[in-house]
């Protein structure tokens, strides 16, 4: 946890500006010698947090029979720690209780920091300012596959509680990239509905935000909807029975319950957490195309122009499209480092990686779920990012998936900075 305290700290949250409270949480006492240890690792106020037992138990309609028999069984078939008692007591906290923990009561937003995650890019700007400038909501940094043997129900509960609370919808909910198409053709689990190409056939492909990483408004996870679904998943047992995780259950939540303009992208956020990294584009590679302009080093004001337009011409696909309204916010971003007088280019110690890199390496090969036919990032930005060269593997062979995108080849992958066009 030390190692991810003193990377926040330096990246972001040491700056006089920040130096934003640090909350943990645990279901025992945390130890004096850990209180210790990370008091000294911040400038912030820190606080420890027992939480109560009601929040990390099994519920009383739980059978503790059929829940042991259920991690036997998921343990059994590989389903990521679905043996450990704690850890779906853990995904069932972290889907709904954590934002009801008293300590958080006078807090708008929560950053979610897991110990043994590393943050590779300086963070030139206030993100929670960010958030609330922009009328944002929730903010995640991977879009990628889970294993739909952890959550065999969760799609059939979502359906029922939307139609016994279709006014806690939002309008503006847009849910198409979360259902599969009928190009998603690897079927194995639930036979092929034959809809026609292109369309869907309404059921859930699986993607999810990577909630290891999220940046959120603690009101929406109280609030009304978001505690009604909670609740109706939470009474079905799926917790317990299944090991729903809360990636899933945010993501369908806010997909829900939110209109998409109020989901942020962090892509300029380098983080890394187990085998799944996500690393920005940043000031070296800016300085590369800048430099490998035709017409050489350009000068820094017409920078931002001229790299759009050297942009145009090496991914070869005409007049550059924009990535969609949500990521014209990149120019917010952009002012707000400006303001701060920090560089605009990203100070990063990592490997600038392609936006779908980590798309299926949670999903383990005997999982024979049907995979979308393009990745879950490209699913939620949309527009360009779908576009494809040549289909060069399949993304559900055994090569596709070791390679996670590399068996596809898009137009785009990310890797320059016109990904923030
Ligand atoms: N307090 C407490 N935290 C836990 C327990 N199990 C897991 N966690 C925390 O929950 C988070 C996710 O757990 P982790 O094992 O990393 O899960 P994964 O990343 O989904 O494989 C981490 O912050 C863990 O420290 C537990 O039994 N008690
Ligand atoms: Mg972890």
């Amino acid at each position: 946890m030390v190692a991810s305290i003193l990377q926040v700290e330096s990246r972001f949250n040491g700056r006089d500006t920040h130096q934003y409270d640090w909350v943990f949480f645990n279901n025992e006492e945390f130890t004096l010698e850990f209180q210790a240890a990370i008091t000294k690792a911040t400038k912030s106020r820190c606080f420890f947090e027992r939480i109560p037992k009601a929040h990390w138990s099994t519920p009383l309609w739980v059978d503790e029979t059929r829940f042991d028999v259920g991690r036997q069984f998921m343990g059994g078939i590989g389903v990521g720690k679905a043996w450990l008692q704690s850890y779906h007591h853990m995904c069932r906290w972290n889907a709904g209780f954590f934002a009801l923990e008293e300590r958080l009561a006078d807090y708008d937003w929560y950053w979610r920091v897991e110990p043994a995650v590393k943050f590779h890019c300086d963070i030139n700007y206030d993100v929670f300012r960010f958030m609330e400038e922009n009328n944002m909501t929730y903010g995640f940094n991977m879009a990628i596959l889970d294993d739909a043997r952890s959550f065999p129900s969760l799609w059939e509960q979502t359906k029922a509680f939307i139609e016994q609370n279709s006014e806690l919808v939002d309008n503006d909910a847009d849910f198409n990239w979360l259902l599969y198409t009928a190009n998603d053709e690897d079927d194995v689990i639930r036979p092929h509905t034959g809809t026609a190409k292109g369309s869907s056939d309404g059921e859930y492909n699986n993607c999810q935000f990577y909630s290891n990483f999220e940046i959120g408004s603690l009101d929406f996870f109280r609030s009304k909807a978001h505690m009604a679904y909670f609740n109706h998943l939470d009474q079905a047992g799926g917790f317990y029975y299944e090991r729903l995780g809360d990636a899933p259950v945010h993501t369908l939540s806010v997909s829900l319950f939110l209109p998409k303009s109020k989901v942020w992208y962090f892509r300029d956020i380098g983080y890394s957490h187990g085998s799944c990294e996500q690393c920005p584009p940043h000031e070296d590679e800016l300085e590369e195309v800048i430099d490998s302009h035709p017409n050489g080093p350009l000068p820094r004001d017409t920078k931002e122009a001229e790299v759009k337009a050297h942009g145009t011409q090496s991914v070869v696909v005409g007049p550059f499209e924009t990535l969609g309204f949500q990521h014209r916010r990149w120019k917010t971003i952009a002012q707000d480092v400006e303001r701060q007088k920090g560089i605009p280019g990203l100070s990063c110690g990592c490997t600038v990686s392609a936006i779908d890199n980590n798309n299926a390496r949670l999903v383990p090969y005997e999982s024979k779920q049907r995979k979308p036919s393009d990745t879950c990032i490209r699913k939620f930005l949309g527009g360009k990012w779908l576009a494809r060269k040549d289909m060069v593997s399949d993304i559900n062979s055994v090569a596709g998936i070791a390679a996670g995108s590399a068996g596809m080849e898009y137009v785009l992958d990310g890797r320059n900075m016109v990904s923030f066009q």
